[in-house]
């Protein structure tokens, strides 16, 4: 199943002059003001967020899975979704693979359909959280940081085969997430397990292609309980920079204790030039995986406010790699994902809005109220029409969730794929 463009500019044409006049008052109210509008337009139409093949059927919890109808049951279905989710939003250009769940059969046709579909790959991510089917050595005490050098050794060659995967299809980054831990005080000594992860680590950057970046993704508790070896981004900062320049802190936004002040760690990150990748969701107590902007908008736009920032100021940090890290329990993924890919658009479009220079000038003078006026002012802007010019300018959908509902898409996919279809891979 495959969208076309008159089949999404049908469907946009009632709503196009409402839009426009939304979007004439907007500008003008803005223009006044002295932002550059179509600046910001195609901005955001140049942002695109990759979408990770996991995230496009139903997760689940321990406790059970629900599956969604028309699940995609393999690489290519999954890769359609995506496609999907780009003809209409237009800011889904970008797909990240999961190894092995994902591995392609024929390597020539699956670059062709991502051609097809407007895609490029993403960051490819190991799995060294589970164990596969006929592995050798089981991973249950660890992986990059296990004591036993054997599967030490499984697990780098592990990496370093994903890599050659993703190298057959153009991507250019590693993502590595490690659920090495341990649930009991005095399970493990954490001195040797971090000594043997930075020691592992530093293999598979030894041994990637040079024109590729590790992404070390750190998260302070789950699979295990009591502790992880990358829990917070000082420990994954320490382990990049032990690693090489091509290597990276990865920021996934439910990978932090209660209250932490995420911004100014993205902030931190950038003016060291270490902030390599980012995972976007919400939360509200742990590593929830709900939709990005569902939970805590403000909190998502101060964090942009800082990528913003970051993206003017900081040359020496490279142009992140975004994506989305989200999974679905009780929604349509692909509901949820634009409903993600709305909200990251919205919330980037305002950080746009800030004024930097007179924030700066109010930070200078010492004027705390004005400083905090400036970033809600931003933040109080409807910026819709803004997100909707861009997405129109594109060829996509004025309104991209309104559209999969009356084009009929979930539909058309229980009807190709079955009732039952279950998604691969988790
Ligand atoms: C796990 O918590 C991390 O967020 C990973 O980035 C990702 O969700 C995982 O690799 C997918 O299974
Ligand atoms: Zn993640
Ligand atoms: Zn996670
Ligand atoms: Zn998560």
């Amino acid at each position: 199943m495959q969208l076309n463009k008159d089949q999404i500019h049908t469907s946009n044409q009632a709503g196009l002059s409402r839009h426009a006049a939304r979007f004439d008052f907007l500008a003008a109210q803005l223009g006044e003001d002295g932002t550059d509008v179509e600046g910001i337009v195609k901005a955001l139409a140049d942002f695109q967020v990759a979408i990770p093949s996991w995230a496009l059927g139903a997760g689940g919890t321990r406790f059970g899975r629900f599956s969604f109808h028309g699940e995609p049951a393999n690489l290519e279905q999954k890769m359609a979704d995506v496609g999907i989710l780009h003809a209409l939003t237009q800011t889904a250009g970008a797909i990240s693979l999961h190894i092995p769940w994902d591995i392609p059969t024929d390597y020539a046709s699956i670059r062709q359909l991502a051609q097809a579909h407007g895609l490029v790959f993403d960051a490819v991510n190991s799995n060294t959280f589970q164990d596969q089917a006929g592995q050798d050595l089981s991973y249950r005490h660890g992986s990059l940081c296990s004591t036993d050098e054997a599967a030490r050794a499984q697990a780098i060659a592990h990496n370093l085969e994903v890599v050659r995967i993703g190298d057959q299809l153009g991507s250019k980054s590693l993502t590595v997430w490690l659920a090495d831990g341990t649930s009991f005080p005095g399970q493990r000594s954490f001195q040797r397990a971090l000594q043997n992860t930075e020691d592992s680590l530093r293999q598979i950057y030894a041994g990637m292609p040079k024109d590729w970046s590790l992404f070390i993704e750190y998260k302070p508790y789950e699979p295990n309980f009591y502790s992880t070896v990358i829990q917070d981004w000082g420990t994954s900062f320490m382990l990049a920079n032990a690693c090489g320049e091509r290597a990276y802190t990865l920021v996934d936004l439910g990978h932090h204790l209660p209250n932490c002040n995420i911004e100014q760690i993205v902030s931190t990150l950038m003016l060291k030039g270490k902030l390599g990748g980012f995972h976007f969701n919400d939360s509200k107590y742990g590593d929830d995986d709900l939709t990005v902007g569902s939970i805590k908008p403000y909190a998502l736009f101060l964090i942009f406010n800082e990528l913003v920032y970051g993206m003017r100021n900081n040359p020496q940090n490279p142009y992140p790699a975004w994506m989305i890290d989200a999974s679905h329990n009780v929604k349509d993924p692909l509901e949820d994902l634009i409903q993600s890919l709305e909200a990251i658009q919205e919330a980037y479009a305002k950080a746009l809005l800030v004024d930097q220079a007179a924030l700066a000038a109010a930070q200078d003078a010492h004027d705390v109220v004005l400083c905090q006026e400036i970033l809600q002012g931003a933040y109080r802007t409807d910026v819709r029409p803004l997100v909707q010019r861009a997405r129109l300018q594109l060829g996509g959908a004025l309104d991209p969730l309104a559209a999969y509902r009356s084009l009929g898409i979930r539909q058309g996919l229980v009807a190709a794929r079955g009732k039952h279809s279950v998604a691969s891979g988790l």
